[in-house]
C-alpha cells in the first residue's frame, strides 16, 4: 500500500519522528482523497484519513504484557531480557507442508506494509497505531491447509528466565490465543514485525505478533513462537482464567458489556475525552458478515 519497506532498517536510516509524522499527514490526506475516488476500494484500509496516530512514546510505554508483569509500565521496564535472535515460529498441525521459519526469512519473504488499525483494549482504553505487517494468510498460503483446519491456534514463547512474569501464576502460561480460520484467512489480519517504521520494541510483541483489529486487544498475542492449525475450537489464555469475562470471539461490539464495566467508550490513551466505540471496531463493513446468525451476546 502506502509505504512498503522492510521493517529492518539501520536506526541511522530511520527518520525523526517529527518528520516521520508530517510525512504519515501527508499520506493521510493523499489515502483520503484517494478513497474518494475509484481507488478508494483498492487502498487497504486506514482506520479513516482523519484519525490521529497515537504518539510513539505512548504506545511503547502503555502496555498489556503480562509476561513482564500486569502494570501498563512495567512491559517497558522489564522486556529488555527478551531475546528475539535467533528466534523461529514453527507451523504445524492440520497442513500439508508444516515447516519452521526463521524470523529473518520471514522478514525477507514477506513485506511489511503499513496499516492503521486502532487497537481497543477490552478495559476500554484504545490507541491508533501505525503496524508494519502483512496479511496472515500469505503465510498460511504456503503451508497448505488441510480440509480438516478449522481453526488457528497461536502461542507465546514460554521461557520464564527471559520473561519474569511467567514465575507467577497471574495466567497460565504459555499465554495462547485462537481465531476461526476465516478470521484468521480475513486479510485484516495481520503479523505484525513493526510499528511506526521501526522494528516491534520487545514490550509491543517483538518480533512477532498478531493484530486482529476487529477484537479486542487480548485476541493480538505477543511474541509468537507456534501457529497450529486445529480442527476443534482451541483454548485461549483469558478465556481459561475468566471465562464469564472473556470469551473466544472477543469482536469489539460496544452494545455487549463486559460484567464489571461498560464497552460504549473508550479512552484513546493520550486523549482526555473517552469516544464512542463502533462495532467491530469500525471494520463492520469488512467482517460483519463472517459472523451473520451468530448471536454475538452469546458468542462474545
Ligand atoms: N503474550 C501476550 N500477548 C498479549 C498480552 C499478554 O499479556 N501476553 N496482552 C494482550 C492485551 S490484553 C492487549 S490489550 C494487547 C496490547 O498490545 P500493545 O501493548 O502492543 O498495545 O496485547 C495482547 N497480547
Ligand atoms: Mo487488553
Amino acid at each position: 500500500m502506502l509505504i512498503r519497506r522492510p521493517p529492518d532498517i539501520p536506526s541511522s536510516e530511520i527518520t525523526d519522528e517529527s518528520a516521520y509524522l508530517k510525512r504519515r499527514e501527508f499520506m493521510q490526506t493523499a489515502g483520503g482523497i484517494a478513497a474518494g475516488l475509484a481507488l478508494g476500494p483498492l487502498l487497504p484500509k486506514l482506520l479513516n484519513a482523519q484519525t490521529e496516530t497515537t504518539p510513539y512514546e505512548a504506545v511503547t510505554t502503555y502496555n498489556n504484557f503480562y509476561e513482564f508483569g500486569t502494570g501498563k509500565g512495567d512491559p517497558e521496564k522489564n522486556a529488555h531480557t527478551l531475546r528475539t535472535r535467533p528466534w523461529t515460529v514453527t507451523v504445524e498441525g492440520e497442513v500439508n507442508k508444516p515447516k519452521v521459519y526463521d524470523i529473518e526469512d520471514i522478514l525477507q519473504r514477506f513485506p511489511a506494509e503499513e496499516r492503521i488499525y486502532r487497537l481497543r483494549c477490552v478495559e476500554a482504553w484504545s490507541m491508533v497505531i501505525p503496524w508494519l505487517g502483512f496479511s496472515l494468510r500469505d503465510l498460511l498460503a504456503e503451508v497448505e491447509p488441510t480440509s480438516q483446519a478449522r481453526y488457528v491456534a497461536f502461542e507465546t514463547l514460554y521461557d520464564p528466565q527471559q520473561m519474569p512474569g511467567q514465575r507467577r501464576a497471574v495466567l497460565d502460561w504459555p499465554y495462547v490465543e485462537g481465531l476461526r480460520m476465516d478470521e484468521a484467512m480475513h486479510p485484516l489480519t495481520i503479523l505484525s514485525v513493526g510499528l511506526y517504521g521501526r522494528m516491534l520494541p520487545n514490550q509491543n510483541g517483538a518480533p512477532i505478533r498478531l493484530v486482529v483489529p476487529w477484537k479486542y486487544g487480548f485476541k493480538s498475542i505477543k511474541s509468537i513462537v507456534k501457529i497450529r492449525l486445529v480442527e476443534e475450537q482451541p483454548p485461549t489464555s483469558w478465556n481459561i482464567s475468566i471465562p464469564h469475562e472473556y470469551g473466544f470471539y472477543a469482536n469489539v461490539n460496544p452494545e455487549v458489556d463486559h460484567p464489571r464495566w461498560s464497552q460504549a467508550r473508550e479512552r484513546p490513551i493520550g486523549k482526555f475525552r473517552r469516544i464512542p466505540t463502533q462495532m467491530f471496531n469500525g471494520y463492520g463493513e469488512e467482517v460483519a458478515s463472517l459472523y451473520s446468525g451468530m448471536d454475538l451476546r452469546r458468542f462474545y
